[in-house]
C-alpha cells in the first residue's frame, strides 16, 4: 500500500510527490468502548436497545463474530492493545490504580510509535488506566510525565483511571487541565487526605449510591475509588465527559486533517459511574446503563458527522470495539439490574466482565473501511486487539517492528476482510489472572481455586475451578459442558502449549 517511513524525504525537501505518498496512508479512529457487551449494540443483536450509527458502521463494513480483548478487564486489554504483547508478560498490570506510575516502558514499541514512524499525527482522547508518570506515580501539580507522550502520542487529552477513581480531572498532554496553582490537588488511595466528604462518612450527599466499594472521596455527588482534595476548578462534571471527549477529538481531526492521523477515542462510557447526559436521560427505559448506550452511539455519531464535514470519511478507517465484557452492577445502585429487561449485554454468552469465560473478553469488532472494502461482511475469523500493531504496521508501510513485540501477529487481510480464518489461536486473561488458551474451535481453561462469584454483587462466575476446563466452542459456545476428563490428551496438549508461550 504506502511507502515505508523509512523512504520518507528529509523534512526540507517535501515536495508535491512526498505529499501525494502520505495523503494515500488512511486516517484511523480507533474508538474503544469501556465495558460494552458482546450484545450490547443491535448490529450485534440487541433488540431492546437501538444504536444505529454503530450499526451504520457494521453495513458499511466489517462486523467481527470472533474477536477477542486479551483480557476480561481495562488495564491488561490496553496494554495488549497498545503495545502488541500479553499483558501478563508484565508484572502489575492487572486492574491499575488511579496512582499508578505509567505501565508500559517509554523505550518499547507501541502501536502510536509504530504509527508516529509511519508520518502519522497520533492522539489519544479519554480513558488510559495505564498508570502516568515514573516509579513514584504522576506528580498531579507539576510535569505528569512519562505517559502517552513518552509511548508515541503527540497529543493527550486524558481521564488518568476510570470514572469511578480518583482524581476526577483531564489531564492534557503533561498537565491537569484548569488546575488552580493556589488550590493544589492531592490524592491518595490509603488513606483520606483533606476534609472532603466521603460515601462512607456522609451517603446522606449522595446521588448515586455504591452498591459495593466506592465509597471514598465524593465528587459531584459521587463517591469514588480513592481519596483527593484541592483542584476544585479541574473537577470534571460526569455529565459532559461524553461532549468534552468528542469536542477534543473533532479539534484533533480538525488540526490533522492534512496528514495522516491516527485518534484512540476511549470512551468512559459505558463504565460506572454510568450518569448520562439529559439529552439522553430515561431515553432507553432501561435506566443509566442503557442510556449510556445511546449516548456512545450519539458519540459515534459525532466522529462520523466530523469526518464527513472534513471531507475525511473516504480516506478514514473507523475500528469500533471494547476493552472487555460487560458487566450490570459494577459497584454503583444505578438500577442496571433491575431495568435490564429482556436485554442480554454478553449476547448469551456465559460470564461477563472479570470472568474467564467467553462473556469477559469477546467483545464487539467493527471495522469500516474508507472504499468500502468488505462492506456488509459479517467475519468468523478467530481475531485478538493484539494484532492491531503488527496489522497497523503492513497497513501504514512499517516495514520493520522491533522483536521486542511477542504476540502480535499481522493480520491485515483478515481485519480487511479477505480471510475468514484468522489465528490459529490466541490467549485471554481473566481477572485475578488465570489464562484461557483458545484454538480453533477448543478453549481450556488453566485450573485456579478461588471465587465462584466475582467477590462484589455483580453475579458474575469468575470462571475460577480447581480443575481444568475444555470447551468446544462451535458445539458449546455457551460453555455448560466441560470435556476436560473425556479428552485429557487435548488438556495436555493445550497445557503444554501455554506454558511454552509463558517462556516466550
Ligand atoms: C473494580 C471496581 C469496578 C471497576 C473495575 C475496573 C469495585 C467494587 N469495583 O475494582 O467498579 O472500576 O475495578 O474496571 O470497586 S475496568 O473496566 O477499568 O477494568
Ligand atoms: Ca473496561
Amino acid at each position: 500500500m504506502a511507502v515505508s517511513c523509512k523512504n520518507k524525504t528529509a523534512e526540507t525537501e517535501i515536495s508535491s510527490d512526498n505529499t501525494t505518498q502520505e495523503s494515500q496512508k488512511p486516517n484511523i479512529v480507533f474508538i474503544y468502548t469501556d465495558d460494552l457487551g458482546y450484545g450490547d449494540i443491535s448490529a450485534y443483536g440487541a433488540t431492546e436497545i437501538s444504536t444505529p450509527a454503530i450499526d451504520a458502521l457494521a453495513d458499511e463494513g466489517i462486523l467481527f463474530q470472533n474477536a477477542y480483548a486479551t483480557a476480561a478487564t481495562c488495564t491488561p486489554s490496553r496494554y495488549s492493545l497498545l503495545t502488541g504483547d500479553y499483558a501478563w508478560r508484565k508484572k502489575g498490570t492487572g486492574v491499575a490504580t488511579g496512582d499508578e506510575s505509567l505501565l508500559i516502558d517509554t523505550n518499547r514499541t507501541t502501536l502510536p510509535g509504530v504509527l508516529q514512524s509511519a508520518g502519522y499525527k497520533t492522539g489519544i482522547v479519554g480513558k488510559w488506566h495505564l498508570g502516568l508518570g515514573d516509579g513514584n506515580g504522576p506528580d498531579w501539580n507539576g510535569k505528569i510525565s512519562p505517559g502517552p507522550l513518552e509511548i508515541g502520542f503527540d497529543y493527550s487529552y486524558l481521564i488518568p483511571a476510570t470514572g469511578d477513581r480518583v482524581p476526577c480531572v483531564f489531564v492534557e498532554n503533561h498537565h491537569i487541565v484548569n488546575l488552580d496553582p493556589n488550590d493544589p490537588i492531592t490524592v491518595n488511595y490509603k488513606e483520606k487526605v483533606g476534609d472532603w466528604p466521603t460515601g462512607k462518612e456522609n451517603p446522606e450527599l449522595l446521588t448515586m449510591k455504591p452498591s459495593q466499594g466506592h465509597n471514598h472521596t465524593i465528587v459531584n455527588g459521587v463517591s469514588r475509588i480513592g481519596y483527593m482534595t484541592g483542584g476544585k476548578a479541574a473537577l470534571w462534571d460526569d455529565e459532559t465527559i461524553p461532549m468534552e471527549l468528542v469536542d477534543k477529538s473533532k479539534k484533533f481531526i480538525t488540526t490533522n486533517k492534512n496528514q495522516p492521523f491516527f485518534l484512540l477515542l476511549s470512551t468512559h462510557d459505558i463504565h460506572v459511574p454510568r450518569i448520562a447526559n439529559t439529552m439522553f436521560q430515561g431515553k432507553s427505559g432501561m435506566g443509566p446503563r442503557g442510556d449510556v448506550i445511546l449516548q456512545l452511539d450519539w458519540t459515534v455519531n459525532e466522529i462520523i458527522k466530523t469526518l464527513k464535514e472534513q471531507n475525511l470519511y473516504d480516506t478514514t478507517v473507523i475500528v469500533f470495539s471494547s476493552d472487555n465484557g460487560p458487566v450490570v452492577d459494577d459497584g454503583y445502585q444505578d438500577q442496571a439490574k433491575e431495568l435490564l429487561g429482556n436485554h442480554n449485554p454478553t449476547g448469551g454468552l456465559r460470564g461477563g466482565k472479570y470472568s474467564a469465560y467467553e462473556g469477559g473478553s469477546k467483545i464487539p469488532l467493527i471495522i469500516r473501511w474508507p472504499d468500502g472494502k468488505g462492506k456488509g461482511t459479517v467475519s468468523k475469523a478467530l481475531v485478538s486487539q493484539v494484532d492491531f500493531l503488527r496489522s497497523f504496521a503492513q497497513l501504514t508501510g512499517v516495514e520493520n517492528v522491533e522483536d521486542d513485540v511477542i504476540d502480535s501477529q499481522n493480520r491485515l487481510d483478515v481485519f480487511l476482510g479477505d480471510n475468514a480464518t484468522g489465528r490459529t489461536s490466541l490467549v485471554q486473561e481473566s481477572f485475578m489472572g488465570p489464562l484461557s488458551y483458545l484454538e480453533g474451535e477448543w478453549k481450556y481453561i488453566e485450573p485456579k481455586d478461588g471465587p465462584k462469584l466475582v467477590p462484589w454483587g455483580t453475579e458474575i462466575e469468575t470462571g475460577f475451578q480447581k480443575e481444568p476446563q475444555l470447551y468446544h466452542l462451535k458445539n458449546d459456545p455457551n460453555e455448560t459442558e466441560n470435556l476436560a476428563s473425556k479428552f485429557p490428551e487435548r488438556v495436555s496438549d493445550y497445557r503444554e502449549k501455554l506454558a511454552n508461550l509463558k517462556k516466550d
